[in-house]
């Protein structure tokens, strides 16, 4: 990855935390002259970053843009790998696609791929996703657990774990998780999660797992088919919420859950993931492309695959599914 002179400045300025650092500092650490540094931070300026300078003192940085760019996100990032690389675009298709792409060439596992918008983004069965410029977090990561590939779907919910507890550190609000790969405020959608795969029939080489969240959407930002059913954190809480605070929030969850999974199981995860679910002791209708099933979801196993009993008594495990309250 090219990381400019200018890129590697604005971090440098949001390491230092509001201090201020000399033009002589700069001008010594990456070895050009002052007016050089002068131009780049002229230039930082024009990308937004709120920066002034103070007499005798040198640069101080009390701003930085609504970007996602890693110079942005990954200074005070404190994770072992995941964000540790950052593939950051501005428009894409799919984050799914590229990372697809990457994990193929083999980026280590950590690597996000991180978009301001997305004009194909994909939900599950090749849904849409709906994917405004600016106003979310589309991002694909990819994993590489030394797990069998039918532990894949558990990694949906370590994500929406993950998430959950990323959106409650950041916001301060309460959302739901409905089983497997939806995150809802006051019942609607704000976060969809497609988990995918490049495996063999023993060995996972990659997971690509896809989070789409809503963050900063006004009602008429979303696409007209999901307004009814769409929400965003600043729908939730009543004002704009920092997508590079819950971005570093998420990656250090996720590396927190998945290590925790890697090392015990799903057991330590499942009733921290019950704890949010709505889906639990409800009458549901549960569609998949094979069958629709209703009746009461009674629980997860320690899998995470969720049973669900038909009023003949009978259990059924779900593997996955489109999942409606019933109404009784
Ligand atoms: P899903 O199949 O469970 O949900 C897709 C459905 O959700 C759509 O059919 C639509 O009804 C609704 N929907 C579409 N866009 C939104 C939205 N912005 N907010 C709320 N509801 C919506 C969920 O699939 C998994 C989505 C993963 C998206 C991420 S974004 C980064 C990565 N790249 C990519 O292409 N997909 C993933």
């Amino acid at each position: 990855m090219n990381i400019t002179i200018t890129d590697q400045l604005a971090r440098r300025l949001i390491e230092a935390g509001g201090e201020a650092v000399s033009g002589q500092q700069f001008a010594d650490e990456f070895g050009i002259s002052r007016t050089a540094v002068w131009k780049h931070i002229r230039e930082l300026q024009s990308r937004g970053y709120d920066i002034h300078s103070v007499k005798k003192k040198g640069y101080i940085l009390s701003g930085v843009p609504d970007s996602l760019k890693p110079e942005v996100i990954q200074p005070g990032l404190d994770t072992r790998y995941i964000g540790r690389r950052i593939d950051y675009h501005e428009t894409v298709v799919s984050t799914q696609i590229i990372a697809h792409q990457l994990a193929q060439e083999g980026a280590p596992g950590g690597t996000a791929v991180l978009a301001e918008s997305q004009s194909a983004g994909r939900g599950r069965l090749a849904r849409p996703w709906d994917s405004a410029f600016g106003k979310g977090i589309w991002m694909s990561v990819i994993l590489r657990p030394d797990v069998p590939p039918q532990k894949a779907p558990q990694f949906t919910l370590v994500t929406a774990v993950a998430v959950v507890r990323a959106i409650e550190e950041t916001t301060g609000l309460r959302p739901e998780i409905k089983w497997p790969n939806d995150i809802l405020l006051n019942g609607r959608k704000c976060t969809g999660i497609l988990t995918e795969l490049q495996a063999d029939m023993d060995r996972i080489h990659a997971l690509i797992i896809g989070i789409g969240l809503n963050v900063n959407q006004e009602r008429g930002d979303f696409a007209e088919e999901v307004q009814g059913i769409a929400s965003s954190l600043r729908i939730g809480k009543g004002e704009a919420v920092s997508r590079q605070d819950l971005i570093r929030s998420i990656f250090r969850h996720l590396e927190r859950y998945t290590e925790l999974y890697i090392s015990q199981g799903f057991t330590p995860l499942k009733s921290l993931w019950e704890g949010y679910s709505v889906t639990l002791g409800k009458r549901i209708r549960a569609s998949s492309p094979r069958e629709v099933l209703e009746g009461l979801a009674m629980g997860i196993t320690p899998d995470g695959v969720l049973e669900l009993k038909t009023d003949d008594g009978k259990i059924h495990q779900i593997y996955s599914a489109d999942i409606e309250l019933a109404s009784d």
